[in-house]
C-alpha cells in the first residue's frame, strides 16, 4: 500500500476511529476497543499499513478494510446498531453532500413518484401520499460520515423489508439499487436492505423530511456509513448485477458497514 505524503485536510482520524466504532453494536464494538484505538492497530488488524500519519484517504481505507473485517465475521439480519434516548439528538443535525445545502434537491411532493424496478412483481409507482399511510417504524441512531464527523437522528418512515415485501420484491436477488434526484446512486445488498433498521425514512423528528435531509425519501441504513444513506430518492431497483453508486465508482469501499 502506498505511503501517503499529505496530511489529512479537515479529519481528525481519532475522531473518525471513535465514530466509527460507535456505529459498530457491542460485541464488534469491544473488539474494536480491545485493542484497535489507534490506526495502527486498526492496521494490524486488517492489514492494512498505514502507520506514517494517516490522510482522509488512508484513514477511510483502514475503516473500509476494517468494516470487510467485521462484516465477513459479525454480520447478521439482527445485529442492531445502537439506537439513543431523544435527549441525544443532534440539533441543527449536519446536511451533508458532496455539493452546498442550497443546491439540493428541491422536489415537489405533490406530483413525486417512487418509481419501481427489476425483479419485482408490482411496480407501480408510489406517491407519498401512499407511502404515508403504510404503518411507520421510528429510530434515533447515529449516522457516521467518512469525512469525519457523525450526529445523532430521529427518522421515521417504513421498514424497507416491509415495504419490499409488499411490492413483492424478489428478496433473493443480490442488490437493491437506489437513483437519487441530482445524479447520486447507491447499491445495497440484500441482507443490509433487509436489515430490521433499515428504513424508508420519510420523517425527520416525526416531521416531514426537509429538503437538506433528503425530502422526499431517503433511506437511512444505520449500520452503514453515511454515504450508504442515499436522499433524495426517486428509483428503487431490485437486481442481481452491481450497479454500483457515487462514491463506490470513486474506490471507496463498497460494503461500507456491518
Ligand atoms: N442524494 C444524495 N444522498 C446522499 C449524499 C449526497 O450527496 N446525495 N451524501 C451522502 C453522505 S456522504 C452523507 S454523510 C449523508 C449525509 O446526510 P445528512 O445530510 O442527512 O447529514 O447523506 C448521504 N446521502
Ligand atoms: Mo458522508
Amino acid at each position: 500500500m502506498s505511503r501517503p505524503r499529505q496530511p489529512a485536510k479537515g479529519v481528525d482520524p481519532n475522531l473518525l476511529i471513535k465514530d466509527a466504532a460507535k456505529l459498530l453494536p457491542a460485541p464488534s464494538r469491544r473488539l474494536f476497543l480491545r485493542g484497535a484505538t489507534s490506526l495502527g492497530a486498526l492496521a494490524m488488524l486488517t492489514g492494512c499499513d498505514i502507520i506514517d500519519g494517516p490522510t482522509s484517504e488512508n484513514a477511510l481505507r483502514v475503516i473500509s478494510n476494517f468494516n470487510d473485517w467485521v462484516q465477513a465475521r459479525l454480520f447478521s439480519e439482527t445485529t442492531l446498531a445502537p439506537t439513543f434516548p431523544e435527549s441525544a439528538v443532534t440539533r441543527p443535525f449536519p446536511f451533508n453532500a458532496y455539493y452546498a445545502e442550497d443546491e439540493a434537491p428541491d422536489i415537489n411532493g405533490d406530483n413525486y413518484k417512487l418509481e419501481i424496478g427489476g425483479l419485482v412483481d408490482n411496480k407501480t409507482p408510489w406517491t407519498l401520499a401512499e407511502l404515508n399511510r403504510l404503518p411507520e417504524v421510528s429510530q434515533i441512531t447515529r449516522l457516521v460520515c467518512v469525512e469525519g464527523w457523525s450526529a445523532i437522528g430521529s427518522w421515521q418512515g417504513v421498514r424497507l423489508s416491509d415495504f419490499l415485501k409488499l411490492i413483492g420484491a424478489d428478496t433473493k436477488a443480490r442488490y437493491v439499487w437506489f437513483q437519487c434526484a441530482e445524479g447520486y446512486s447507491n447499491t445495497i445488498d440484500m441482507p443490509s436492505a433487509l436489515h430490521p433498521q433499515t428504513q424508508l425514512t420519510l420523517k425527520f423528528d416525526h416531521k416531514t423530511l426537509p429538503q437538506a435531509y433528503g425530502f422526499p425519501i431517503r433511506i437511512r441504513i444505520p449500520t452503514k456509513l453515511g454515504f450508504k444513506n442515499p436522499k433524495y430518492v426517486t428509483a428503487m431497483w431490485v437486481q442481481n448485477n452491481d450497479a454500483g453508486g457515487y462514491w463506490e465508482n470513486q474506490g471507496y469501499n463498497w460494503f461500507s458497514g456491518l
